[in-house]
């Protein structure tokens, strides 16, 4: 027989198509968001799960499951899912890196430029039927090239975006928790390592790319915002928590800083209904990595992973090596 699973939200056809031809599927195509007790109630009997990150798992969740053998994300950050209580349960858990790394590094420009050159604010403005003659200070904004630009957190995704700037002729700095080796660092545009209270006070534009864990909460807050230039640029592309959103909103207002692009945000879907009535911010719905080409290749990733797990194989890309070191 084979194994049962459950995917948690709507996904390409053929990618139920594919999991159809290994397991028993329990498919969600109208896209419902399951309670923690309807997904605790939907995951009796399956052997595995593949989800996104607007599922949570828990060991509240995992001790209801005891056949549940692997979890399947369908995105590279998994703060959603606890992989020391997956462990305690022997549960395998795996993300999808890599493959989004260069569609998240464009998108991460984009809002980064629409925010520092006005876009979306002027087109409101355009839409609006405002515009009636040109003139010399209108819709001024702050420049991208030649301009310092500050990545916190540059893991893959962060040293794709460092590289970009190559074209812009910019300075890079950055902090992570680790110093990148040389070659890194000259990959992602010769980045110099410095502390996150150098990196605020001197970059232009300071774009966020780091994991959400509770030791990277509010990693911006009122302190951070206060120490940046009156005309720097925030972009967050990571996870909603990492700013204090109520502390930014304040930011915007009085104009501690320039602007901001948030592609995440706290407690998203819901966010600060402030952001709304500021125009100096660009505001999109987490959509960093949605292209075509990469949700395609997320979701044959998360299900490649699933494949592997639930046949006796190590998945490609299992976050806790040491269940599998378990097995065997
Ligand atoms: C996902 C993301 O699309 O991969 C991630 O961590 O944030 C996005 O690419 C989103 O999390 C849905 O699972």
């Amino acid at each position: 027989m084979k194994p049962a699973i459950l995917v948690t939200r709507a996904v390409f056809p053929e990618i139920l198509q594919l999991l159809a031809q290994h397991f028993e599927v329990e498919s969600n195509q109208d896209d419902v968001i399951f309670s923690p007790q309807e997904l605790a109630a939907k995951l009796q009997g399956k052997q595995g799960v593949f989800t996104t990150a607007s599922a949570r798992f828990n060991s509240d969740l995992l001790r209801q499951l005891p056949e549940l053998k692997m979890i399947a994300q369908m995105a590279v950050g998994y703060d959603n899912i606890d992989v020391a209580a997956c462990s305690a349960h022997a549960v395998m858990a795996s993300n999808t890196p890599d493959v989004l790394n260069e569609t998240t590094a464009d998108f991460g420009w984009a809002l980064l430029m629409a925010t520092a050159r006005r876009i979306t604010e002027s087109e409101h403005w355009l839409r609006a039927g405002h515009w009636h003659k040109w003139s010399y200070n209108g819709f001024l904004g702050a420049d991208i090239h030649g301009s310092t630009l500050g990545v916190i957190g540059m893991g893959r995704i962060g040293q794709a975006i460092a590289r970009r700037s190559m074209g812009f002729n910019m300075r890079v700095i950055y902090h992570n928790r680790s110093r990148l080796n040389a070659e890194q660092e000259a990959y992602a545009n010769n980045a110099s390592y410095v502390s996150k209270e150098d990196l605020l006070r001197s970059a232009d534009h300071v774009v966020l790319v780091l994991p959400y864990s509770t030791a990277s909460h509010h990693t911006i807050g009122a302190a951070e915002l206060a120490a940046m230039k009156p005309t720097a640029t925030l972009v967050n592309l990571a996870r909603g928590g990492i700013v204090d959103d109520a502390a930014l909103i304040a930011a915007l207002r009085a104009k501690t800083i320039a602007a901001a692009g948030l592609d995440v945000f706290e407690n998203e879907p819901k966010f600060h209904p402030d952001f709304l009535g500021l125009n100096n911010v660009v505001l999109t719905p987490h959509i960093a990595s949605a292209s075509e080409a990469t949700r395609r290749a997320m979701a044959g990733c998360a299900a490649a992973n699933l494949i592997a797990a639930l046949s006796g194989q190590r998945p490609p890309n299992l976050l806790n090596q040491d269940v599998w070191k378990s097995k065997g």
